[in-house]
């Protein structure tokens, strides 16, 4: 029972110019991609233009600072809720029995790092035959308070934890590139990451915005992490009709592969 971990960008199933706003016909297609999958699935979600403006408004990846923070906790997490209801029943739409996990329940946090995870019902349900569904989440923080939990995180975790057989990050863009895709054009697809590529990974960035938990800088750090122990990943273009579908069934080269 070596389960898949494929995480949906949050900049692919939600419209990052409007906030609470799910594209929901891209996540139909890809709840219907999903299902092709020939292996046991764990399901995570970004937060897009749910979770990421709330978090952004009440400093929750800053630490606890103020009494405000408190319902800027509730109401990250309640954003966050919304749009996992919304994937959920997108992916029952497409046949997969997926049920939410809430990762700020079951997830403990110190300085914005997983410590440890409630791992015994995730992996019932698998073998039960049911697709977890986790998210990108504000958890409570034993040495900051508060923080953002982000799903690249959860997904790391979850891949190494769960002896997972391979990831897959589906994102807007092809991939890794040289520079900023969406800026410019002479970006090119690096359609290969290992350990040893460290310096290319440094300047990537940490990344800016209203995404509080830092764009494709941290996904390849939590990746090459990943792919230290084993675990290849890749990151592929979800927007592309297809691409997530043939990814999870195991084609590998679409995008960037993270390996060891
Ligand atoms: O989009 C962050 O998750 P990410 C979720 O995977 C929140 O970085 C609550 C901002």
């Amino acid at each position: 029972m070596r389960p898949l971990v494929v995480k949906l960008g949050g900049s692919v199933i939600t419209d990052k110019r409007r906030p609470f706003v799910v594209k929901r016909a891209i996540l139909k297609r890809l709840a219907r991609e999903l299902a092709a999958a020939k292996v046991p699935l764990v399901i995570v979600h970004g937060g897009g233009s749910f979770g990421h403006p709330v978090a952004s408004k009440y400093g929750i990846a800053e630490g606890y600072k103020n009494k405000n923070q408190r319902m800027g906790l509730s109401l990250t997490h309640r954003a966050m809720e919304r749009l996992n209801a919304n994937v959920i029943e997108a992916l029952q739409k497409a046949g997969l029995p997926a049920i939410a996990v809430q990762p700020s329940a079951c997830a403990v946090v110190s300085g914005g790092q997983i410590q440890s995870m409630e791992l015994a019902p995730i992996q019932k349900l698998l073998e039960l035959g049911l697709v977890p569904v986790l998210y990108g989440d504000a958890v409570p923080d034993l040495s900051k308070g508060m923080s953002i939990l982000s799903g690249d995180q959860i997904v790391a975790y979850l891949a190494r934890e769960l002896k997972s057989s391979r990831v897959v990050l589906g994102v807007d863009v092809n991939g890794v590139c040289t520079a900023d895709p969406k800026k410019f054009k002479s970006a090119k697809l690096v359609r290969r990451i290992t350990p040893a590529g460290e310096k290319f990974v440094a300047s990537l960035g940490a990344g800016k915005g209203k995404d509080v938990t830092g764009r494709m800088g941290n996904k390849v750090r939590e990746l090459l992490a990943l792919a230290e122990r084993g675990v290849e990943a890749e990151i592929v273009n979800a927007t592309k009709p297809g691409v997530l579908k043939r990814a999870v069934q195991g084609e590998r080269g679409l995008g960037t592969v993270v390996e060891g």
